[in-house]
């Protein structure tokens, strides 16, 4: 078991590194924040850059995944397509080659033949990553505990809050360390759940930009596994009992809400990234995330929702609860919603993530609608 978390774990870290190197790099960082404009002379030069980084960094995962985990390999899923067509109009489809030569060939083939853009992410795909596993604590998991992985399915969203990763602010946090927006809403999400139940199994959320030193911008690893009754989580939480209550939402989100919440007494803080908003509530820094419309997809967070499962939380939909009824998010791939396209991942009923049952009994009772 530990081997499969380790190897979640190890691909998140090189994700992690593709999204920081993107920013780091002169050349990358130049091509990630090119502005295109209207009646550029030059158009479309391919997709854009950002697309591609997303796009690689959830292909290293499904490559690295796949290689250590072939039975699994097929239900393996991300928020982007694969596919990107260059300005010869040829479709390419970016997927991770044997060699770090190969995959610097077909990306340079991308970006229309800008081998140094090519070479340096290849390195970044193929290079070894070492991770120190006892300072993220896997030590948690007993070696004896089996988990059936030719079961699972995993959604990955290989950058959240995109715009908070391309606008690469630096914002001090706002309350409990909480950020509203700013590079620590950036998170990368890796969820595994199990096809014949829909639950979530394992969690593994990475935030590559935390603190940073100099220049170079360090991040943090976080894991949760929820497998029937065993629980595990890579992180402690401050218990925040006596303290009022902070709820975290979109910045979007209706007024209406807001207004109603601030009422009853609690804290309403705003935070980009589905992702970043259910990781605070996981780490205990808010109590609750709330979202009341289908602004979000099933890799948004499937890989938090194991690390609030972890911790006897979840994520339950909005407007069921409006009724009193609460209804786990699952991820069953038979739904019974005939939508198409991206519309059949929507979570079009809203969220809400919680941590503690009582706290959400207390949300439940003030959205019931009589
Ligand atoms: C987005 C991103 C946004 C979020 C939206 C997600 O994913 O997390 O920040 O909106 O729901 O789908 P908000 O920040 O208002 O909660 P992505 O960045 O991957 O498109
Ligand atoms: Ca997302
Ligand atoms: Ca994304």
């Amino acid at each position: 078991m530990a081997q499969f978390l380790k190897s979640l774990i190890k691909v998140s870290v090189k994700a992690a590194n593709i999204a920081r190197v993107c920013r780091e790099e002169k050349h990358l960082f130049q091509l990630l924040v090119q502005e295109k404009h209207e009646g550029d002379k030059n158009p479309r030069f391919f997709q854009d850059f950002k697309t591609l980084a997303d796009v690689l960094i959830q292909e290293t995962i499904k490559h690295d995944i796949g290689i250590e985990f072939p039975n699994i390999a097929s239900h393996i899923k991300g928020e982007e397509s694969n596919s990107f067509s260059n300005v010869l109009g040829e479709s390419i489809t970016v997927a991770i080659q044997e060699n770090e030569a190969d995959t610097a060939a077909l990306l340079t083939q991308v970006l229309n033949g800008d081998t140094r853009a090519g070479g340096l992410l290849a390195a970044e795909v193929h290079k070894a990553v070492l991770v120190d596993y006892q300072s993220l604590n896997v030590d948690r998991i007993p070696d004896d505990l089996t988990l059936p992985v030719d079961n699972f399915g995993i959604w990955i969203d290989p950058i959240d809050s995109t715009f908070e990763y391309i606008s690469g602010s630096e914002e001090p946090s706002v309350v409990r360390n909480i950020h509203s927006k700013g590079l620590q809403c950036v998170t990368v999400l890796i969820g595994v759940f199990n096809r014949q139940t829909g639950e979530p199994v394992v969690g593994v959320v990475n935030q590559p930009f935390i603190t940073k030193k100099g220049s170079e911008w360090f991040g943090k690893c976080y894991w949760g596994i929820n497998y029937e009754d065993k629980h595990y989580f890579s992180d402690e939480f401050e218990d925040t009992v006596e303290q009022q209550k902070v709820v975290v939402l979109s910045s979007s989100e209706s007024s209406d809400l807001k207004e109603r919440l601030t009422e009853r007494g609690y804290l309403v803080v705003e935070a980009a990234g589905a992702g970043y908003k259910c990781l605070v509530v996981a780490l205990g820094q808010a109590d609750a995330y709330l979202l009341s419309r289908g602004t979000t997809y099933r890799w948004d967070i499937c890989g938090p929702h194991a690390l609030l499962l972890a911790q006897n939380g979840g994520i339950i939909r909005f407007v069921p609860a409006e009724q009193g009824s609460i209804q786990e998010i699952s991820y069953l791939e038979t739904d019974d919603d005939k939508s198409e396209g991206i519309n059949q991942w929507c979570n079009k009923d809203g969220v809400i993530a919680y941590r503690n049952a009582q706290f959400l009994g207390e949300i439940v009772h003030l959205l019931k609608k009589s």
